[in-house]
């Protein structure tokens, strides 16, 4: 019987292409082509017409029966499929829990901020307050209220960056005290640590770019006697009781007298030739200080008949190199992790 033939034959034709289906969609586009209203299996029951009243029942239950066989193989395929995408899922998302960590890079302070902290710490122990101020300043405040007017042949001393006429990266913390004076009443008891600059080129020992700490005291009846009491608990807080400062004469416009202290060096006491720290000379050159220049007091605001003060600037960069041995200063500025991570 031909209808017969031509069902089976597309029933064939049909369960390969099932078996080939790829996913859901190509499932669905099968039900659509050989169970559809315009379906393969549906034009095979119009075609039911032309066949005897005998032959119509045998016929409709043979299409029936190859329709469900169809379909069952359709909803096996549906189920393999979803089956076999799970399977897939899991195994993209399979972690093996057995493989070695990654070790993360854990992050440490640089060498100038973990001295810088250092400082800080002791002369907050002294009772100072740590005070910062901005690194783009006036000539006014940078220069000029610390005794250097325009014409002060000390402005020679350092060639500085400037923006404008009258604005400029900082040359020293100093602005910062002026502007302490301006704004607060004594005593005064501040540090300012930050960024200075200079019109340097980088070499071992030079940079555009470094840092200091600066102090100031001010208050009724302060004398020499507690700079140097300051300076060398100072010393001795930093690198150990064994170590002794000394005074030298020195000039700076903005204190008068002023002074460089040398801390006694904490490696060799000043016993070893060839001591890495010191270089043979016993003493780290580590200091400016003085008592403020009464000028300054003045121009600041504060009356100099009634109040006195002493200042000092300590070289962070310096500081640092002595302390971790190193030699060039580069080091501090060029964030080199091999470096960093050593300290
Ligand atoms: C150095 C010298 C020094 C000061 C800084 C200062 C600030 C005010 C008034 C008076 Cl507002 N003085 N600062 C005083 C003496 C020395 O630094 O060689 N630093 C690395």
């Amino acid at each position: 019987m031909a209808l017969q033939d031509t069902l089976n034959q597309m029933l064939q034709e049909a369960a390969q292409a099932v078996r080939e289906a790829r996913d859901a969609s190509g499932l669905d586009e099968l039900r659509v082509r050989f169970l559809g209203k315009k379906g393969s299996m549906t034009q095979i029951l119009r075609q039911m017409g032309s066949l005897s009243p005998e032959e119509r029942p045998v016929m409709g239950k043979l299409v029936n029966e190859k329709r469900a066989e169809l379909e069952e193989l359709m909803e096996a395929r549906r189920k393999a499929l979803v089956e076999f995408e799970k399977r897939m899922r899991l195994a993209s998302e399979k972690v093996d829990v057995t493989l070695p960590g990654k070790e993360p890079a854990v992050g440490r302070l640089h060498p100038l901020t973990l001295v810088q902290r250092r400082l800080e710490e002791i002369f907050i122990g002294m009772g100072f307050e740590v005070v910062e101020g901005p690194e783009v300043e006036l000539d006014h405040f940078n220069f000029e209220l610390l005794n250097l007017p325009k014409d002060h042949p000390a402005r020679d001393m350092q060639d500085s960056m400037y923006i404008t006429d009258n604005i400029l990266l900082r040359t020293h913390t100093s602005p910062v005290q002026a502007r302490t004076m301006l704004t607060h009443k004594p005593p005064i008891r501040v540090i300012c640590p930050g960024r200075v600059y200079r019109f340097d080129e980088v070499d071992a020992t030079h940079s555009p770019v470094f840092h200091q700490i600066e102090g100031l005291v001010i208050d009724k009846g302060i004398h020499m006697g507690h700079l140097m009491g300051t300076l060398e608990t100072f010393a001795k807080e930093l690198y150990g009781d064994g170590v002794k400062i000394r005074c030298r004469p020195s000039y700076f416009p903005f204190t008068e007298p002023s002074s460089e202290v040398d801390i006694s060096c904490y490696m060799c006491g000043g016993h070893d030739d060839h001591c890495r720290v010191c270089h043979g000379t016993g003493w780290l050159e580590v200091l400016g200080c003085g008592m403020v220049n009464p000028h300054v007091l003045e121009m600041c605001g504060i009356d100099p008949d009634v109040y006195s003060g002493f200042a000092f600037g300590v070289g962070l960069d310096r500081l640092t190199n002595i302390k971790y041995g190193i030699t060039d200063l580069r080091n501090n500025f060029e964030n080199d992790l091999r470096f960093l991570s050593q300290v």
